[in-house]
Order: structure tokens, then sequence, then C-alpha cells
């Protein structure tokens, strides 16, 4: 278990940085969570200090849960990373890129593997990452070649303002309530905050 802030905290530090967003002291995008807070604080009672931890262009919370302090974090988010912040020195990384990271998670695992050690990787995704070609190439190739990589569907069940499901016709998404060694899937409602921005000044 690494560095386990509460629910208040978690929502109290967005709050705080959709503020400063309002206020125009960022002058770059921001992406918001809400609404996941006890399925992301459940997911990190499993995770370790040497674990690697890859996420999107919404990665507060795992920043804040893996370590990063929050003053640091906030300051590199009043500078404008918000959509990419990156921490080595904690073993995080993010990516505004769609599925940007996945192939990344799995070379990092690949590479645990290989030299016998015993940290994991944790790949945080959203639900239309999920149904992506590379994401399926990628979990398939984990599950048969047995890496130490565990994949988090966060479904909020939108691309940006667009219907995951109805893009792809389906009536369920392909993990959808998946929960094993390699998969935990989870349902939130993110209505609180647009997809990017805080909802009063700039948003999409
Ligand atoms: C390669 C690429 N295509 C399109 C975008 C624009 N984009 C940013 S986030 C996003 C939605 C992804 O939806 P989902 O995976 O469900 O993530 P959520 O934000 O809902 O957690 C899109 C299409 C992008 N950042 N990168
Ligand atoms: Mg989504």
């Amino acid at each position: 278990m690494t560095h386990l802030l509460s629910k208040e905290e978690l929502i109290s530090f967005e709050e705080d940085i959709a503020n400063c967003f309002n206020k125009a002291m960022i002058k770059a995008p921001i992406h918001l969570y809400n609404g996941n807070e006890e399925n992301i604080i459940k997911v990190f009672e499993k995770i370790n200090e040497n674990d690697w931890v890859l996420c999107s262009w919404r990665s507060h919370y795992q920043c804040l849960l893996k370590g990063v302090p929050p003053d640091k974090l906030k300051k590199d988010i009043l500078e404008g990373r918000s959509i990419s912040l990156c921490y080595s020195e904690y073993k995080i990384l993010s990516s505004g890129i769609v599925t940007g990271v996945v192939p990344i998670a799995l070379g990092i695992a690949f590479d645990i593997k290989r030299k016998n050690e015993v940290n994991k990787v944790y790949c945080f995704m959203g639900d239309m990452t999920s149904e992506t070609g590379i994401v399926h190439e990628c979990i398939k190739y984990s599950q048969n070649h047995k890496l130490p990589i565990h994949f988090i569907i966060e479904d909020n069940s939108l691309s940006v303002c667009t219907d995951t499901k109805k893009t792809w016709g389906l009536d369920r998404l392909t993990y959808e309530n998946t929960n094993d060694d390699y998969i935990t899937y989870y349902r939130y409602n993110s209505a609180k905050y647009p997809h990017a921005g805080s909802g009063k000044r700039i948003q999409f």
C-alpha cells in the first residue's frame, strides 16, 4: 500500500484545482476526477511503492495516491502540466494521447518479468480507450505471457461527449464487469465536471 488519502482529501484537491482554473490561474487543459474515489482508493490498497502506475490525461488522484506531495503536484498543474504528469521518482507516468501509455505499461511489465523482479505495473484507462485495437492486443499479450501487469478500466460511459457503447454498437463493453487477476473494471458517474476544464471557463 502506498500513500492513502481519504475520499474527502481527494475531492477537495480537485475542488481547489477547479477554483484555480476558474480564476484563470491555469493556462493549459485540466481533467478532473469525481465520483470514483472509493473505487480508486480500493485499487491503491494493492499498489506498492515499487510498482509502476500509468495513467491518462486525468491523473491527479493517482499522483496523490502514489505519494506525490500535494504542493508539488499543485505547482506542476498550475504551471500547465496536468495533462501529462510524469514523476519517475514516484514511478508514475501519464500521457494525453488515448492509449499512449498502454504499450509502455506492457513494455515495463515485460522488463520486470525478464529481470525476475517482484514489482508490478498498474495501467489505468477509460472505457473508450479499453475498446481500442491496441488495448485488445496489449491485454491479450499480457494475459498469454503472464506479465506482471494489471489494467484498471474506469467506465464513465463517455469519450469526451460521445457515448462509447453507441459508437461501437455494443450492448456491453468488452471488459464490462470483468474483475480478475489482470483487470479491474468499475463504473462511475463523472458528471460533476466536464471532460476537460471545470465547467466555468473553457469546457469541452
Ligand atoms: C490519439 C488520440 N485521439 C483522440 C484524443 C482526444 N481525446 C482525449 S480524451 C478522449 C476520450 C477518451 O475516452 P475514455 O477512454 O473513455 O476516457 P475518459 O476521459 O472518459 O476517462 C479523446 C477522444 C486524444 N487525446 N488522443
Ligand atoms: Mg470514458
